[in-house]
């Protein structure tokens, strides 16, 4: 099942037939108490509108904070050590990428997050960016992954490059994220054999594609939900962003216009053009 979140309302889809949900509060619905078991009600009871939803997705996101791990896959790793080398600082991301802890920093306030088909942001200051396709967990306010949507960590190279301390505006910004089309409701975690692929389309020609699966992610989602919520609350839940197992080549950087296709299978594809 997946849940959508539109300006008309919510919605959601089995089999490929939507249905409409009464409540019109995206933070009320996400912190429901047994919500899988609320929307089998509601595809078992109620009157599909049909096999398509007629009206533009918006980020399934209400006040949820966006948080991110890093350095969770060998290739986020590497390509962070090579492009911090000259500032001296390789050697952390190599440690947090054996440490127990991990990485985990504040990427997103909604009004920072584009949904489907939304326009994302490089930074009008910095001159190396990349999107960073990523899973991402929802989690209700007792810690419980609720659902996957998938991701896009923006981030800026060169200022992250320049020096690790640089971390929150290499990241942060105005439309530094994207999250949707919908929440995967899952009870269970995603197969190891998940794949992430991105497209990155400049004149409509392929510029970049890629593909991961989540057996190349270092840590399991549980440890790092346990590490966030060991000590934050988050009334309304939030989302965590798992890493990016994907980095263009070191000669990439985007372009306004650029669009970004992310596809996690069993979620869907989120679209975004570069502003
Ligand atoms: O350590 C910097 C950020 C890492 C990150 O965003 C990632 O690995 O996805
Ligand atoms: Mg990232």
């Amino acid at each position: 099942m997946i849940l959508y979140r539109t300006l008309q309302g919510n919605y959601v889809e089995d089999a490929g037939q939507y249905y409409r949900l009464e409540e019109p509060s995206w933070d009320a619905l996400v912190t429901r108490e047994e919500l899988s078991e609320y929307l089998d009600e509601i595809v078992r009871t109620q009157q599909t509108i049909g096999d398509t939803l007629p009206y533009a997705l918006e980020a399934p996101i209400g006040s949820q904070e966006v948080w991110a791990a890093g350095v969770t896959y060998y290739r986020s790793r590497s390509a962070r050590i090579e492009e911090s080398k000259d500032a001296g600082g390789g050697d952390f991301y190599d440690r947090v990428y054996s440490a127990d802890r991990p990485e985990l920093f504040f990427k997103a306030t909604p009004h920072r997050v584009a949904g489907p088909n939304g326009k994302v942001r490089v930074r009008k200051d910095a001159t190396w960016s990349v999107p960073e396709p990523e899973l991402a967990l929802l989690l209700n306010s007792k810690a419980k992954i609720i659902g996957y949507t998938v991701g896009n960590d923006m981030s800026s190279r060169d200022i992250e490059g320049a020096n690790p301390l640089y971390l929150p505006q290499a990241k942060v910004y105005d439309q530094s994220c994207a999250l949707g089309p919908g929440i995967l409701i899952a009870q269970e975690p995603l197969p190891s054999s998940t794949q992430i692929s991105i497209e990155i389309l400049r004149s409509a020609k392929v510029k970049f594609s890629a593909t991961v699966t989540l057996a190349e992610m270092k840590r399991d989602p549980s440890t790092l939900v346990e590490y966030l919520f060991r000590d934050n609350s988050f009334p309304h839940g939030c989302f965590l962003l798992t890493g990016t197992g994907i980095v263009p080549p070191d000669t990439f950087t985007l372009h306004s216009k650029d669009e970004i296709r992310i596809t996690i299978a069993p979620i869907g594809t989120l679209v975004n053009e570069v502003a």
